[in-house]
């Protein structure tokens, strides 16, 4: 492997500040709450801290509508507190990846309050603003300038009546779409990263970086069941890859940083071209094609998901073969917009909870790429058992059911079971740091339900057990330190077609890893390849060794010698 990377044999911990831990008992997750449990993340074996994002914002998508991206939430503390936990965290060896969310700023910010009040004004042109459409009066239905939808819900274009125009918004109506063909835009953005470079964060997560280039002419989309054209086709425009090699030549080359981007609706080509091994662009990227494999094509995501393990492993094969030789992998099953992994793709019941979750670990950790795991993922957090959309905070659940059940594409009566499987809300409940009240996240009172399973899903209790999930992560992440073969072997599916095991090769010269996870609650018979017979067990999820039959969720990599 030419010119190794500190951050090929990194693993990074996401912390989604709202709700990892509130020091000042107003029910909201905060930076000195970070500070504090900072200790427990290093002894987790995690290099990088992914943070989602911390900045002045209204909210409106819980941070990811920023109004001002020099500036700390005022919820989450003070810049100086900001300064502590990072000094703190490179004190440990833990870098900070600040989340870079620069395709949409908050319409809140200063740029957009200056570019809403008037067409001459210089700030215009930072956005995206287009006449309603031929012949039709701006406001009324039809009238939007194209027919892309919003990934919230309804139409991505929003009437301004002050200037009769249109702005663009991919997410909500107070997130608008930055203009990056225009040159000061950029300017503004490389500078801000500049800024907090030299106040020494270790990387950015880039927020949806494969929308910053939009196609030419803004042209009308396939329309989907619900009418509009998918926000992901404005993914890859004409100048996506000018623009980061900008940002690479100006910025990023200046420093030793981790860049990973946000990339949902990137093709394999694309993908390539954005994390290249020559490093012109980002370090890494993360691509969706495993987060909807347990979607209904009729309803996407906000319908009743059924995990289906050969598309899951497909979609996991295609992106571990189609990188190699070309671009650096990410790894994740979860994050704070998907539900949580032992509840999808693993079994959350009392009996399964956590060997399943040991057996998720085992599969993603020994692949090749970037593992990131999501803040409680490592204590095998589950899926919250929402009665009902009163209880839930997410835009997108909200708006996404609302508009499914105006389409008549989902049931009311299946609201609670939707919510269960898919809300990003499971994701955003706050941590669960022992079995006192409110999950010891907080002594007021939390701003999202506490998922009632805190009693025994815990970092206490997992942090007193040598036999927990989170004492089973800690090995996966030293394993993958101690081990060439992990890091940069090349990866080869077994048995595509088995709905039950997902099971892969990893090869490095002569040292060959074999692993085996078993997806299921029953007993299955394992046919091991020859020359693992012999082999070493170097990880398994049950105690005793035994080779030729996979236990329910067993999981264990054997290596050749
Ligand atoms: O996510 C964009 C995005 O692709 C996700 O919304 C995800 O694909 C979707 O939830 C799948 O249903 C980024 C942030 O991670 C997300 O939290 C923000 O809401 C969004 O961008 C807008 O900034
Ligand atoms: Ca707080």
């Amino acid at each position: 492997m030419e010119n190794k990377k500190w951050w090929q044999s990194s693993v990074v911990y996401q912390i989604y500040p709202r709700s990892f831990n509130d020091s000042n008992g107003d029910g909201i997750g905060d930076i000195p709450g970070i500070t504090e449990r900072l200790p427990y993340i290093a002894e987790l074996g995690a290099d990088v801290i992914w943070l989602s994002p911390v900045y002045a914002s209204p909210n409106d998508d819980n941070g990811y509508d920023i109004s001002d991206y020099q500036a700390i939430m005022t919820e989450f503390g003070t810049m100086e507190e900001f300064d502590i936990m990072l000094a703190k965290a490179n004190e440990l060896g833990i870098k900070i990846m600040m989340d870079l969310v620069v395709n949409h700023t908050s319409d809140e910010h200063k740029w957009f309050l200056e570019s809403k009040s008037s067409k001459d004004n210089p700030y215009r042109d930072y956005y995206i603003w287009r006449d309603p459409k031929e012949g039709m009066k701006g406001g009324e239905p039809g009238a939007e300038p194209n027919n892309w939808g919003s990934c919230f819900g309804g139409s991505a274009w929003e009437y301004d009546k002050t200037t009769g125009q249109y702005y663009l918004h991919l997410f909500s109506k107070k997130q608008p779409d930055l203009n990056w063909d225009n040159p000061k835009v950029r300017e503004e953005v490389f500078s801000m990263m500049r800024w907090w470079l030299d106040k020494g964060v270790g990387g950015f997560r880039m927020d949806v970086i494969s929308l910053i280039s939009k196609p030419e002419g803004l042209p009308d989309g396939i329309p989907m069941g619900t009418g509009y054209a998918s926000w992901e086709g404005c993914a890859t425009g004409p100048h996506l890859h000018e623009y980061l090699r900008e940002m690479n030549e100006k910025v990023l080359s200046k420093y030793d940083v981790i860049t990973v981007g946000e990339c949902p609706g990137v093709s394999m080509e694309e993908a390539r071209q954005y994390a290249n091994l020559q490093g012109t662009e980002l370090n890494m990227l993360f691509q969706f094609e495993h987060m909807v494999t347990d979607h209904d094509p009729k309803t996407g995501r906000y319908g009743i998901s059924k995990l289906n393990l050969p598309r899951l492993k497909a979609a996991m094969n295609n992106w571990e073969t189609g990188l190699e030789g070309y671009a650096w992998n990410s790894l994740y099953w979860d994050n704070h917009d998907q539900p949580r992994a032992v509840s999808r793709f693993g079994n959350d019941s009392k009996k399964y909870r956590e060997l399943s979750a040991k057996m998720l670990g085992t599969c993603l950790h020994l692949m090749k790429g970037t593992p990131y795991v999501y803040q409680g993922e490592e204590i095998g957090m589950t899926n919250c058992p929402w009665n009902g959309m009163d209880e839930i905070n997410d835009i997108e659940s909200r708006n996404n059911i609302k508009q499914n059940i105006e389409k008549g594409l989902v049931n009311e009566k299946d609201v609670p079971e939707i919510l269960r499987l898919q809300s990003r809300d499971n994701a955003r409940t706050p941590m669960q740091w022992d079995d006192s009240k409110n999950a010891g996240f907080t002594t007021g009172t939390p701003w999202l339900r506490i998922n009632p399973d805190y009693t025994y899903v815990n970092a206490k209790d997992a942090t007193e057990r040598d036999d927990s999930v989170y004492a089973y992560y800690k090995k996966l992440i030293s394993l993958r330190k101690s081990s060439e073969l992990i890091v940069y072997g090349d990866f080869k599916l077994l048995d595509p077609d088995n709905a039950e095991v997902f099971s892969y090769i990893r090869t490095l010269g002569d040292e060959r890893l074999f692993v085996a996870c078993n997806f299921t609650d029953h007993e299955i018979e394992l046919s091991m390849p020859g020359e693992f017979e012999n082999g070493v067990r170097i990880i398994g999820n049950y105690e005793n060794e035994m080779k030729n039959t996979l236990r329910p969720y067993e999981a264990f990599a054997i290596k050749n010698s």
